[in-house]
């Protein structure tokens, strides 16, 4: 059956908003440090591990101006932030949703509804949650501080973690080794925490210790780690065991 006028020009701007004349815009992610930034990590590796090209522009935080450098890009202030064209997006949760998106044949989130709404609800508990973990194991790649931070208050939110991950890896290991099978949304955003249980020395066993190996193997997790370790800035609010110069 021929296409009426209206429909054909419809199916045509479904088909130029799914395929890669997408990428003719460029894309540029502004992140932080690092070996500290744990949210500008999340998209990151979620663009590299989706194969997208993309421009980085690093703000060395909490020195200079970088507030001020921050601000050229986005009112909110903070990073990271991904400009694609004319769009956009702040908050690691929604450029992770927008880069999803962009490349809908990568399966950036489960194809199948459950397992989406379970994974969407583990990355949002990442996003919004997790407060005690992360505010006394704060991301640093280049330390090793095993033991410190443990408050109780962290260890409920250990727990939390890694009874998500076992649950994941107990019903999607045979599909690969995240913790939906192949990598996703959920992977990046819990990608830091993997960093943090090898800083803070968390042991980990059987499923979750698998699962942390496979994020510290990912070739472009092992790129950005590189780059962090190489960073020189300290960022006294993320060094609360350290004692500069003594390390
Ligand atoms: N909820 C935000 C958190 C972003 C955030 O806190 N970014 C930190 C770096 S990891 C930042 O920009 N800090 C600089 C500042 O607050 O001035 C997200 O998910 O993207």
């Amino acid at each position: 059956m021929p296409f009426k006028r209206g429909q054909s020009l419809f199916l045509l701007q479904e088909f130029l908003k799914r395929s890669n004349l997408n990428f003719m815009k460029k894309l540029t992610l502004v992140i932080g440090n690092k070996n500290y930034s744990s949210w500008s990590l999340r998209p990151w590796l979620l663009l590299k591990q989706a194969g997208i090209p993309f421009e980085e522009i690093l703000i060395p935080l909490y020195e200079g101006d970088y507030k001020a450098k921050i601000l050229e890009y986005s009112h909110h202030g903070k990073v990271p932030i991904l400009i694609h064209g004319s769009v956009k997006v702040w908050e690691s949760i929604a450029i992770a949703e927008y880069i999803a998106e962009l490349v809908p044949d990568k399966n950036l989130w489960p194809q199948n509804p459950e397992d989406r709404a379970w994974a969407r609800s583990i990355a949002c508990e990442m996003h919004s949650g997790f407060t005690q973990l992360r505010t006394h194991m704060p991301m640093n790649l280049r330390a090793s501080h095993p033991g410190k931070g443990r408050t109780p208050e962290a260890d409920k939110d250990i727990t939390r973690v890694v009874e998500i991950w076992d649950e994941c890896r107990r019903r999607f290991k045979a599909k690969g080794p995240f913790l939906f099978g192949h990598f996703t949304v959920a992977d990046a955003m819990y990608a830091p925490v993997v960093t943090r249980f090898r800083t803070y020395g968390v042991e980990l066993k059987g499923p979750s210790a698998d699962y942390a190996k496979a994020i510290l193997d990912l070739p472009s997790f092992k790129e950005w780690e590189a780059a962090g370790i190489k960073e020189t800035q300290y960022i006294k609010a993320s060094e609360i065991y350290s004692v500069k110069g003594k390390e």
